[in-house]
């Protein structure tokens, strides 16, 4: 383990009575809580963006935080230099893979044949760092919306040269992807909308990123990537309106175009509640539609209206996540990747171990309180009954096929004073509380 973070011990499980804000209360990574290790759930993740390169700036000021990397001035050294931070984060965390965008790994050259060399010798020096740690890839992505070229979108652009070059970015991005054993790749349509419709053939433009993502399909067979393919939605920003809106759009479009059975989807909880959505609400349509792949686990803050990207610290929400995840059978090939990053004026390093320890042993009490439930079943059962009618009489003929409008009436006719029963939301709610509360 390096010494870039001298202070910080490797990252202990103390139980959940424990003070140390450096140790984990819920996240015991061999733990075994229905029927598998902890570290198996969730599959942790780190976020090479937001833990090894953001800095806490924002549109109203520059960075705040300083990285022992940061001091390094040639560009290739600082990336490795970088990299050894990220591995002794992980091990010292004991989060098993991380996930990065091209441009985060290794910053970008005066050209692009300049800057694949770059890619390549940072992304050899990561997979020698990956053989001696064990720590391996969850996912590749490619960058195609922070350079100016993106400026109109990557695959939507309205510059058939930036199409172009979209291509070969993201061409180099998923060989590397393959080359470092990565189980997924996504793309997230960064600039992949619209500001004005006056100025934008929409037609034309989800056309082309249909074409766009054929081509990486084709792409992948041809260099043998047997990866899952994800995409991740947002509804906006940085646009106005991004065209992978959320879960059902980008349904909507895969099956629209054919691609429905080669690509599955990341969700981010905070893209969710861009959305208008909750993330338990995302992630149950991705279940029932047999596409959920990934997540990247974050929150967003309610009284801010866009892409805040906290760290997890609601139980609640992370309860009802993981029982989606627990009924899905799991997350693997993918997993949970922190796509947060620390407050602005959270700037020491410690900062970031403090804010991955929280959203581990979130998910990880969430986990423990989602298999409780599942196991007691109250909720199952309650579910059930409530749909009992469907399974017997006229219900069962309804859903077998066996009725049509006019059976109907004529059972309407005799039975026309339909009886409900109480949703009992609140008592469920209860029932969330007390597991939650009283494990
Ligand atoms: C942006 C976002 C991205 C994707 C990868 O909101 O979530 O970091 O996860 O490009
Ligand atoms: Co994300």
């Amino acid at each position: 383990m390096g010494d870039l973070f001298p202070d910080i011990k490797k990252i202990q499980y103390e139980g959940p009575l424990s003070k140390n804000p450096l140790a984990f209360r819920e996240y015991d990574a061999d733990e075994i809580v229905a029927g598998k290790p902890m570290k198996e759930h969730f599959r942790f993740a780190m976020s090479w963006w937001h833990t090894i390169c953001a800095s806490g700036s924002d549109m109203f000021g520059s960075g705040t935080a300083i990285r022992p990397w940061d001091r390094e001035p040639h560009p290739v050294k600082r990336a490795k230099l970088a990299a050894d931070g990220a591995f002794e984060f992980m091990q010292k965390l004991g989060i098993e893979y991380f996930c990065f965008h091209d441009r985060d790994i290794a910053p970008e050259a005066p050209t692009l044949a300049e800057t694949n060399e770059r890619l390549d010798e940072v992304c050899g020096y990561v997979g020698d760092l990956m053989k001696k740690t064990g720590i391996k890839l969850l996912w590749g992505t490619a960058n195609l919306f922070s350079h100016p070229r993106y400026m109109h979108g990557a695959a939507t652009s309205c510059n058939a040269d930036v199409f172009a070059y979209a291509a070969a970015q993201v061409k180099k991005a998923m060989t590397l992807t393959r080359d470092m054993g990565g189980v997924n790749y996504v793309f997230w349509g960064g600039r992949e909308g619209y500001e004005t419709l006056l100025n934008t053939n929409m037609s034309l433009e989800l056309d082309n990123l249909a074409r766009f993502l054929k081509m990486a399909t084709e792409y992948a067979k041809e260099i043998g990537f047997t990866g899952q393919l994800l995409i991740e939605p947002k509804p906006k920003e940085p646009t106005k309106h991004q065209y992978d809106y959320d879960v059902p759009a980008v349904l909507a479009f895969l099956r629209k175009y054919g691609l429905e059975n080669d690509f599955k989807i990341n969700l981010e909880a905070n893209h969710a509640t861009l959305a208008g959505h909750t993330f338990h609400h995302e992630l149950h349509i991705a279940r029932i539609n047999g596409v959920l792949g990934s997540i990247d686990a974050n929150q967003g803050d309610l009284f801010l209206g866009w892409d805040t990207d906290n760290f997890p610290t609601d139980v609640n929400a992370a309860t009802l996540a993981m029982l989606e995840v627990l009924k899905n059978g799991g997350i693997a090939p993918g997993g949970f990747n922190f796509d947060a990053h620390v407050r602005r004026p959270s700037f020491q390093d410690d900062d970031l171990f403090i804010a991955y320890i929280v959203g581990m042993d979130t998910f990880a009490k969430g986990l423990k309180v989602a298999a409780k439930l599942l196991e007691e079943g109250e909720i199952e059962e309650f579910v059930s009954k409530r749909y009992a009618s469907y399974s017997a009489g006229i219900g069962k003929k309804i859903v077998d096929g066996q009725v049509g409008f006019s059976d109907l009436e004529a059972y309407a006719l005799r039975n026309d004073q339909p009886r409900n029963v109480s949703g009992r939301q609140e008592m469920l709610e209860a029932i969330v509380n007390r597991y939650m509360l009283n494990p």
